[in-house]
């Protein structure tokens, strides 16, 4: 459709615009899309296109007739301008309305249907723990998991070859650092950051080379609990964990209390607690289950961090976060805690 024009008389160039003419109405009902839109543009506007080629040859007649054949001409343009942009417009008007009708909303129709998360059992009932102690006036203290043979043993009175580690002996890191075992080691940091009274709670995960059983996991919680300060006795622990059972379980728990033996407190003790009244929720020990160890702060570890063992006492305990759970739902296996299957899950 872009001829190559020679020299044109005004006849010439009168029917080659009647021509484009008829090759623009052709091709302007053929516009479908942006696309088509534009190569018609250029098609007829642009730089190589045909009224561009037409315009040019206006030099080659005498300017009476240039005046009348370059009026045709503008017509022309102006008839291709506006059409393209008659047509622009079109198309923008049915985008907008395909647009429209495909974002309306039918309030009728159901709705997407999303499960609503809630917290791990585990975590209500570290929380829980938290808020009892806090509301009698604990603090909350973090350590890392990854801890140093120092503070995981050393400094809680299990040098090198004592035997109280074989029990203990755990996923070591290399470097003197291994996965902390209990989360005892918080005390050591913290006395060593503050002097006397501490009053701390440390909850955390531990790592132990324990088989998995019904009451075991190799990953499992604890909170720490240290008091230190003048005066402290064996009585005050009791009635501090005594205080804290009966909160946590309420009246149809019991609670007793047996010796036990930990290297970094004297006396030590463990605590056992069982449903009462009814089938025990726990088989295990006859359906006592043991939920924490216990004791006073031996004075050569509160000597280690430099406190003074003839000025200040102190008392501690490490409990375990998932027996506390299995006690309050009946649970009977500590894997169902980490096995996450959404209907065990979802009871909570
Ligand atoms: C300790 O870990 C001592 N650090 C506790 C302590 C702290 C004593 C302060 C004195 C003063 P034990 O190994 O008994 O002690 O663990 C304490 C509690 O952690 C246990 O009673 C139990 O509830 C929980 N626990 C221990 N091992 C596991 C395990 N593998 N899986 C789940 N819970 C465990």
């Amino acid at each position: 459709m872009t001829p190559i024009i020679q020299a044109m008389s005004r006849v010439e160039l009168q029917q080659a615009v009647e021509e484009a003419r008829r090759a623009w109405q052709t091709a302007e009902a053929s516009v479908e899309d942006e696309a088509s839109l534009e190569a018609l543009r250029i098609r007829f506007l642009g730089k190589k296109g045909v009224v561009t080629a037409l315009m040019t040859r206006l030099r080659d007649l005498s300017p009476e007739e240039r005046a009348e054949a370059g009026r045709m001409l503008n017509a022309l343009k102006t008839e291709v301008t506006e059409g393209l942009e008659a047509r622009r417009a079109a198309l923008m008007e049915t985008a907008s309305r395909d647009r429209e009708a495909k974002e309306r909303y039918d309030f009728t129709l159901p709705g997407t249907w999303r499960p609503i998360g809630r917290l791990h059992p585990l975590t209500r009932v570290r929380l829980e723990i938290e808020d009892v102690f806090q509301r009698l006036g604990f603090v909350v203290a973090t350590g890392p998991e990854a801890e140093s043979d120092y503070y995981n043993f050393e400094a809680l009175n299990m040098p090198a070859d004592h035997p109280a580690r074989d029990e203990w002996d755990s996923f070591y890191l290399g470097e003197g650092r291994l996965l902390r075992t209990h989360t005892s080691p918080v005390q050591i940091r913290v006395m060593r950051s503050q002097q006397p009274p501490v009053r701390i709670i440390c909850p955390g995960k531990c790592y132990r080379r324990d088989n998995p059983d019904a009451t075991h996991s190799p990953v499992f919680y604890q909170v720490e609990l240290l008091w230190v300060e003048q005066g402290l006795t064996l009585a005050n622990l009791k009635w501090v964990i005594s205080e804290f059972v009966s909160s946590f379980f309420g009246p149809e728990y019991e609670m007793r209390f047996a010796a036990d033996y930990f290297p970094f407190t004297e006396p030590s003790a463990q605590v056992h607690i069982r449903k009462v009244g009814r089938e025990a929720p726990a088989r295990h020990l006859g359906g006592w289950l043991e939920i924490m160890g216990a004791g006073m702060v031996d004075p050569a570890v509160l000597a280690g961090v430099g406190y003074d063992p003839e000025e200040v006492t102190g008392f501690a305990f490490g409990l375990g976060v998932e027996r506390m759970a299995m006690l309050r739902w009946g649970i009977e296996d500590i894997r169902s805690f980490y096995e996450n299957h959404p209907r065990f899950l979802a009871q909570f």
